[in-house]
């Protein structure tokens, strides 16, 4: 049988140059040892959840990175796949500790010394309209929307106003939103304070047609709230950002845990969203902060992890996710010091592993080339569910670590199922597909939990391996998931 989506598939993983030259599908039977532990996932088809954005996926890189044009350019015909393969309608957004230590080349006004502080940049960066050229290439290239930062902490809001322009005007159409400071609350005692430092630069920015977005705070879900109670009208969508602990606190069992008080969080500020009919993003996001914990961030782990974390926001009706990123050098500029070395840097993967932050979904750079790390493979399966409405479903995980979404999209019903589990397969029952026949199953895997390559994710039907997913007459179907991977279902209608 044609299947459209499964071509899709073998095309994308045919793309990935990892996937191709380890690949081996692994099936349930040959990674099951001993009895699997069951489950069940009751889906609700009745009910109706959330939208889900086709924005789900985008990355964020810091504003250091445009200092060298040959990186986001549409000649960087690397880099441009790897994103357009992620997310045809992506969401780049750059900012980080940098954007606030930018100037821009164009502004001829004397600007004040800008005071360093511990864990920031130990200086200023100069961003040249090369820079923004280069980066309208990219976008053009890649399909992609940006969000851009501009610097607040230096106090000049008429630079802003100035480099703000030059980016609508270079990249047109493709800007989304321009946001005011990185995480404000590192610098400013508190939210009146921010407040009293912002409204100059929004009012002014405001004045000139030009969209914002914001309050993109760090973990202060309570800016957030009053942010939009105050601004809500005048933004295109409100933003904070996310990270589960400091790099020296990963470990993989920290990051497979479910952050449950996160997502609490996230329904407040969704709740303040949606009276105001607003997106919400997560304009930067990752594992651990600090460049990542190398052998957690940069691991199969962070694939389920960012699969699960991804559709557990959708699912809450987040609109997209910014997994920060880019070259070691650039995140090491926004920290003000160098992180954790990685493992010794033998061949070419290992080269562009090394030169790139511990969580960046993608590694390398314009020398070395690019290539997808394990994060990457998450995210891409997290955005198969764009554009599909979310159900809800009862899951019983037996006790294992196990995650289950449904959604349907074009009348098909997709079904994740991540298991974090490092110690138990898991065999589930999913209920409620009454009036759905078979589909083909893809699964997310690699040799182990903290593997750096050798990720897989592929689609399998009957027309490869003589299997594919298959409802009984109850509206059943059951489907096993080996320890530490996932798999993704598509169930069409029977006729
Ligand atoms: C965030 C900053 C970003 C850093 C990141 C980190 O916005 O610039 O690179 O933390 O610590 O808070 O890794």
């Amino acid at each position: 049988m044609f299947d459209p989506s499964r071509r899709k598939l073998i095309k994308a993983a045919a793309l990935l140059p990892l996937a191709s030259s380890v690949a081996r599908i692994a099936t349930a039977t040959d990674l099951l040892s001993g009895a699997p532990v069951q489950a069940t996932f009751a889906v609700q088809p009745e009910q109706r959840g959330r939208l889900v954005s086709d924005t789900l996926a985008g990355l964020s890189y810091e504003t250091l990175q445009l200092t060298d044009p040959a990186f986001f350019s549409a000649d960087n015909h690397a880099l441009v796949q790897l994103f357009r393969q992620l997310n045809p309608q992506g969401v780049l957004r750059i900012g980080g500790n940098t954007s606030d230590y930018t100037v821009w080349s164009e502004y001829r006004e004397k600007l004040p010394i800008q005071h360093v502080r511990k864990d920031g940049p130990q200086r200023t960066y100069v961003l040249h309209p090369e820079s923004l050229h280069a980066l309208a290439g990219f976008l053009r290239a890649t399909g992609w929307k940006l969000v851009f930062g501009v610097n607040l902490k230096i106090g000049v809001s008429a630079m802003a106003v100035q480099l703000a322009q030059a980016v609508q005007r270079i990249v047109g159409d493709a800007l989304l939103a321009v946001q005011i400071g990185n995480e404000a609350n590192n610098f400013e005692p508190n939210y009146d304070a921010f407040d009293a430092v912002w409204t100059p630069y929004a009012r002014a920015i405001r004045a000139t047609g030009i969209p914002i977005a914001g309050p993109d705070t760090g973990a202060n879900t309570d800016w957030v709230i009053d942010y939009e109670k105050q601004y809500g009208a005048e933004n295109v969508f409100l933003s904070r950002h996310y990270y589960r602990d400091g790099a020296p606190n990963g470990s993989i069992p920290n990051l497979l845990a479910a952050d449950t008080d996160f997502y609490a969080e996230v329904e407040q500020i969704m709740s303040a969203a949606d009276a105001a009919h607003l997106p919400f993003r997560l304009s930067e996001a990752n594992s651990y902060y600090s460049g990542g914990r190398d052998g957690v961030s940069n691991v199969f782990a962070s694939a389920l992890w960012g699969a699960d974390f991804m559709l557990a926001l959708a699912q809450r009706g987040v609109a997209g996710i910014n997994f920060h990123g880019g070259t070691l050098a650039s995140v090491e500029a926004s920290l003000g010091h160098g992180v954790e070395a990685t493992t010794n840097a033998a061949d070419l993967s290992a080269r562009r592993d090394a030169v790139t932050s511990r969580y960046s979904a993608i590694a390398g750079d314009v020398e070395l080339g690019f290539q997808p790390r394990p994060l990457y493979y998450g995210m891409l399966l997290a955005q198969q569910f764009a554009g599909a409405q979310m159900l809800p479903g009862m899951l019983n995980a037996g006790g294992a670590n196990l995650t289950a979404y449904a959604a349907l999209r074009d009348g098909a019903m997709q079904i994740a199922l991540i298991n974090k589990d490092a110690t138990r397969d898991v065999s589930i029952a999913i209920s409620g597909l009454k009036g759905f026949g078979t589909g083909p199953l893809m699964r997310l895997t690699a040799p182990s939990l903290d593997s750096r390559h050798g990720i897989v994710l592929e689609g399998i039907d009957d027309a490869v391996t003589g299997r594919s997913i298959c409802v009984d007459a109850q509206g059943i179907c059951q489907v096993v998931v080996p320890r530490a991977s996932a798999a993704w279902v598509r169930l069409h209608r029977s006729v």
